[in-house]
């Protein structure tokens, strides 16, 4: 069985995040740059014949290409993670990751979770929330998104891609008659 999760990927911007997180006093353990994403729906275990179904399901999904603005800080005070978002995001984002969930839980997957607050988690363990230190101003764009497996490691958890679909906005379909002289 794989812990599976959809996020969108963060290796061109994981260098400025790693850059800007660690000139602070940053609270808790660092998430690794490797690690860096802005998850879009959590789906738990799945086992293989649900993961190629769920792979076939989102093959049919659209969303434009996003950018997203991380222009604040956070902290989920329960899962001890502290983390910088945007303030406000496109609508489209909500969209992508209430139907992804949707996706999942069709097939028994999610733990059931309606909310959605986009985030890119810098640290784990974090005792207490990073709102003392100075907001961000970097921006996230993202062409694609991914489904993940977390895989535990000796050295820690790794997340693996397992596949990526490109965003595009749907292509609106040519209306025959438009072509008729
Ligand atoms: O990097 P973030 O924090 O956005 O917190 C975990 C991480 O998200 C989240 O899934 C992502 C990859 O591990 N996660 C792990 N277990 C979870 C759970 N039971 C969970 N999210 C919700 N419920």
């Amino acid at each position: 069985m794989a812990k599976l999760f959809f996020a969108l990927p963060a290796e061109a911007l994981a260098p400025d995040l790693v850059a800007w997180r660690d000139q602070l006093p940053w609270p808790g353990q660092p998430v690794p740059a490797a690690n860096l994403h802005l998850t879009l729906a959590f789906l738990g275990e799945a086992d293989q014949l649900t993961t190629t179904r769920l792979m076939a399901a989102v093959e049919r999904q659209h969303c434009p290409p996003l950018t997203i603005a991380l222009n604040e800080t956070g902290w989920f005070g329960r899962a001890k993670a502290a983390w910088v978002g945007p303030t406000e995001w496109p609508n489209e984002l909500t969209v992508l990751a209430r139907a992804l969930r949707r996706h999942g839980e069709k097939l028994g997957l999610g733990n059931g979770e309606q909310g959605y607050r986009p985030h890119v988690t810098l640290s784990r363990k974090a005792g207490e929330a990073p709102e003392a230190l100075p907001a961000p101003d970097l921006v996230l764009q993202a062409d694609s998104f991914c489904l993940y497996q977390s895989v535990s490691t000796p050295q820690g958890v790794s997340y693996e891609p397992i596949a990526c679909w490109p965003l595009r906005a749907r292509i609106k379909e040519t209306n025959s008659e438009e072509l008729t002289p």
